[in-house]
């Protein structure tokens, strides 16, 4: 019997004979010697396979063999510089797990982006997708490691609730007697009460809205990891953003060489990431984008275009601090140097990608966050406890989301952020 092995772990029995599993995804024959390529997620593995060495009936076995047929694989590990991996396997055995029909939808040629879409279920087997999910778990697993590096408690928020978080669409669904629930837009406001509770926090969980854009970075289920922090003040988020920021850059750029390579992603515009990330106010970018050309007007938020002019002139994440307040979320809190603005901040990054985190101290002051609400028309009966927060020992307080696809996209260098999340969900895509 022969160990088995998956092809990443192939190093450690050079010279022994393994069995490895996998899919074909290439195969050639000269009649004598074929070779089978074969992948199984963590890399791809050449085979070889003779006639005069095998048994006619594993001989024969190669005849049957289709891309993505299942298979196991037993042969002896060999070391050659030429092959994918650095490594081949001299077969003596071939096993059919599951065949495959000839018709298998995605060829070693260009398909169209809805046609891949379509067949998002087979896509993710090729390298590239296998890369950027590989990247996007190498991101998940540092932000684990940097909150409970810092002492944060990871805290789960509701998806069904009734309180709306942000402005953006809501998708609701009926609750028995209750009324609507929406699905969550974000985890804040329970991470606010979490914060009173513990301290440090962060939350990680998928976020909805009901978006009608169909722009290359929204989506409308994606990922947000909320950490929120008592007694920090707006600096101190900001100081926390970059140094949480920097963290997975280099996490990255350290552990998925191999999947950046395959992403041909220039590690140049990663490696010198780190903090401090210059930090602009609203109302200086404002004048900035106007001398570019920009028809933005103070009073504005920003769009993706003149969020990729302000980044133009950095090779590194900026901060826009200060928005004005009818641009925000009701929850900001007032800047006391400038009341007509909030003490916020998006966090931009470079080449274009623009805001992967919007960040904000939050009004703690019960009268002005209850005008707020009422301000901005939201069903007062839902905020009862959020409320509350401010009346029993209120607190200054400070969080941001970052935005789990958009942060993948930027570091993989990956255009569109549907191919950052396995199974993306969009205005018009629901399915697979
Ligand atoms: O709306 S945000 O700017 N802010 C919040 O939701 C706050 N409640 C966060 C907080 O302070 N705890 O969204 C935060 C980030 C944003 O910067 C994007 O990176 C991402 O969430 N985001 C999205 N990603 C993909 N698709 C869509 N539609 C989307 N909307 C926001």
């Amino acid at each position: 019997m022969s160990d088995t092995a998956r092809i990443i772990e192939l190093g450690a029995h050079a010279g022994a004979s393994v069995t490895v599993r996998g899919w074909v995804t290439h195969l050639r024959s000269s009649g004598k010697v074929a070779f089978i390529v074969l992948r199984d997620g963590t890399g791809i593995l050449q085979t070889v396979l003779v006639k005069n060495q095998v048994p006619p009936e594993v001989w024969e076995r190669f005849a049957e063999l289709t891309q993505e047929t299942s298979l196991a694989v037993t042969g002896e590990v060999k070391a050659d510089a030429r092959a994918p991996g650095g490594y081949e396997l001299g077969l003596t055995n071939v096993e059919i797990i599951g065949s495959s029909p000839l018709d298998y939808p995605i060829q070693p040629k260009e398909h169209g982006v809805d046609f891949l879409l379509d067949n998002r279920h087979f896509w993710l087997r090729t390298p590239r997708q296998v890369a950027i999910m590989r990247i996007r778990n190498e991101i998940e697993m540092a932000i684990h490691d940097f909150f409970y590096q810092r002492g944060f408690l990871r805290v789960d928020t509701p998806i069904l609730t009734a309180a709306i978080g942000e402005r953006a669409g809501l998708f609701s669904t009926e609750y028995f007697e209750e009324g609507n629930a929406y699905l969550a837009q974000t985890g804040q406001l329970y991470g606010e009460a979490a914060a009173a509770a513990f301290g440090k926090i962060y939350t990680f969980g998928p976020t909805f809205r009901a978006e009608k854009s169909k722009t290359r970075r929204h989506l409308t289920e994606f990922w947000m990891i909320e950490p929120e922090v008592a007694f920090a003040d707006t600096h101190d988020n900001m100081r926390l953003q970059e140094d949480f920021v920097s963290f997975l850059v280099q996490r990255v750029v350290e552990r998925r060489k191999d999947e950046l390579k395959e992403l041909e992603r220039d590690i140049t515009k990663l490696e010198h990431i780190s903090a401090p990330f210059p930090r602009i106010d609203y109302t200086d970018a404002v004048a900035t984008l106007q001398k570019k050309g920009s028809s933005v007007q103070w009073g504005d938020d920003l769009g993706a275009e003149d969020e990729a002019l302000l980044v133009e002139d950095y090779d590194r994440p900026i901060f826009i601090m200060n928005y004005p307040k009818e641009a925000k979320a009701f929850y900001m809190k007032e800047n006391p140097d400038d009341p007509r603005t909030v003490l916020c901040d998006d966090c931009l990054a470079p080449e274009g990608y623009g805001e992967i985190i919007g960040g904000s101290q939050r009004e703690d002051d019960y009268d002005k966050i209850l005008q707020r609400i009422r301000e901005e028309k939201l069903p007062e009966d839902a905020y009862d406890w959020y409320l509350d927060l401010r009346k029993y020992g209120t607190f200054p307080h400070s969080g941001f989301g970052l935005g789990l696809e958009r942060t993948v996209a930027w570091i993989c260098g990956v255009q569109h952020i549907r191919e950052c999340i396995p199974f993306p969900r969009m205005m018009h895509r629901l399915r697979p």
